[in-house]
């Protein structure tokens, strides 16, 4: 058979301000630049598991307004999209359907709402596509591909997984390639639309499957910029251990996105480091206490770790491994100081990086039940809204104009030419202080 592999790309907001403020600064442009021209790590890794009997072909579509004519000449058309494109995807899929090409969609959203997505194409992959993948292929290529695949119930081991087809790729469009080591994530943060949607199980990759995958990455791009695509990587600290070393050796720079913890352990992040580590991702969420309350459902985890924020952020960065720390705004009991408390905290800490996102409630995770329950959801099905960047709920401090224009003039402080310098100044200059009295 003839596959096209339809990765719905590149990234979406809905507010047209925000669009256009961000588009002139520095800070913002930059890492949009980076991240926007991600592959998609799940299709790739679909290929991977192909039967060499078919061709296949990987397809990115950012917007479906820049489509013009349909990619044709099929016998399957699968496709992959998180929420903020699955309308878009959805009208690609009908029409795929309607010339009589079988289509199937899988993803987060689609695990999340199967019923709504079997409406416009021919199945629904749930859960983890690797466990389905090959019963999919043969229904289609019987002529009876139809309804739902999978369960989130099962939870595939990652031991078999089967290496991505990073060659699919043309690799003059990247500037980073995603590899996983791990998937789902110890914590339970009710917001979460991560893995924990597609297997609850936190599970890792053996290190061996990491090594080889970063192998033939370097096959194509011989020092290469990865970003672990996991959930939380640094969970296991020994797992860590035995991978870094021979990370080293792979010449690679590297970024993740991780938990505070990781500032625990001196010896880690000196390995980290010395394998290429740059920058680490993590979820600050909210810079006062006000907000971290009940934000992990398990056992508040993230609040009992707000007093070591700063510290820990220190700590990192002072083995020259850039932090960017992600606040979420809108959380319940923000006020409109939450504005001016995130600038505050980002100046006294020194954040070499910063994400500032709204809280959004994604379709499948406990936030959105909460808050449909509370009837705080402003456009319910507005799927296009789920951006990280667009209000569709009533903040409980302030109206959700407020949380949009308040948001908007936090970017412009954040992201402005001059506030980034300094941050990156500040960091360089600590490096080298430090550097001098470690001798
Ligand atoms: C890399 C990445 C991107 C890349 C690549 C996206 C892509 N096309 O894959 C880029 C930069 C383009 C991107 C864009 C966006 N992203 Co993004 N991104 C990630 C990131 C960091 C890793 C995702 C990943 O590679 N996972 C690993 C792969 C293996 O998992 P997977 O894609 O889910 O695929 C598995 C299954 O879902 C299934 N499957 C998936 N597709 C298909 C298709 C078929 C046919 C089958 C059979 C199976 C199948 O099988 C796969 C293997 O098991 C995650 C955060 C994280 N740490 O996970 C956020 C994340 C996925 N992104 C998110 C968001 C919000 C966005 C944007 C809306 C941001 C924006 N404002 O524009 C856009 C939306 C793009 C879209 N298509 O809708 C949310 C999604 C939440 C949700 N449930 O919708 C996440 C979880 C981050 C978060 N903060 O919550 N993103």
């Amino acid at each position: 058979m003839r596959i096209a592999l339809i990765a719905m790309s590149g990234i979406r907001v809905c507010d047209a301000e925000l669009l256009r403020i961000g588009l002139t600064l520095p800070g913002f442009v930059e890492r949009s630049k980076t991240i926007a021209s991600l592959p998609s790590l799940g299709l790739l890794t679909l290929a991977g598991m192909t039967p060499k009997e078919h061709d296949l072909e990987y397809i990115e579509i950012p917007s479906l307004a820049e489509l013009g004519s349909l990619p044709d000449n099929f016998d399957l058309i699968a496709i992959s999209s998180y929420s903020a494109q699955i309308n878009e995807a959805y009208m690609l899929a009908d029409r795929y359907k309607r010339t009589g090409i079988p289509v199937v969609i899988g993803g987060p959203h689609v695990t999340s709402l199967p019923e709504e997505a079997i409406e416009y194409c021919d199945a629904v992959v749930i859960g983890e596509g690797e466990a389905t993948w090959n019963d999919i292929l043969s229904d289609c290529g019987n002529g009876n591909l139809s309804g739902f695949y999978g369960s989130t119930e099962s939870s595939y081991d990652l031991c078999e997984s089967p290496m991505p087809d990073y060659k699919l790729l043309d690799i003059s469009k990247y500037n980073r390639l995603t590899v996983q080591t791990s998937r789902g994530c110890p914590h339970c943060c009710e917001f979460c639309a991560g893995s924990l949607l597609l297997t609850g199980k936190y599970k890792q990759k053996p290190v061996a499957k990491v090594l080889d995958e970063i192998e033939r990455i370097r096959e194509i791009w011989h020092h290469p910029f990865i970003e672990f695509a996991d959930d939380n990587s640094v969970v296991n600290n020994n797992y860590w251990k035995e991978l870094l070393g021979p990370l080293k050796d792979k010449k690679i720079r590297w970024f993740t996105e991780t938990d505070l913890s990781v500032s625990e352990d001196d010896e880690l992040l000196e390995l980290m480091r010395e394998s290429g580590c740059a920058q680490v991702l993590i979820g600050l969420e909210s810079p006062i206490e006000t907000g971290l309350h009940n934000i992990e459902l398990r056992n508040d985890w993230k609040l009992k770790k707000w007093p070591q924020f700063k510290d820990a952020i220190r700590n990192i960065q002072s083995h020259g491994i850039t932090v960017n720390g992600c606040f979420i705004l809108g959380l319940d009991g923000h006020t409109s100081e939450i504005f001016e408390q995130v600038f505050d905290f980002v100046k006294e800490s020194e954040l070499y990086e910063v994400q500032i996102t709204i809280m959004t409630a994604f379709p499948g995770t406990p936030l959105y039940d909460r808050l449909k329950k509370e009837d705080r959801i402003l456009e319910d099905h507005r799927w296009d809204k789920c951006t990280l960047f667009d209000v569709n709920y009533r903040p409980t401090h302030m109206s959700p104009e407020d949380l949009a224009s308040g948001f908007k003039d936090l970017v412009v402080r954040i992201y402005s030419d001059e506030f980034t310098k300094w941050r990156r100044n500040n960091f360089k200059k600590y490096l080298r202080e430090h550097l001098k009295t470690k001798g």
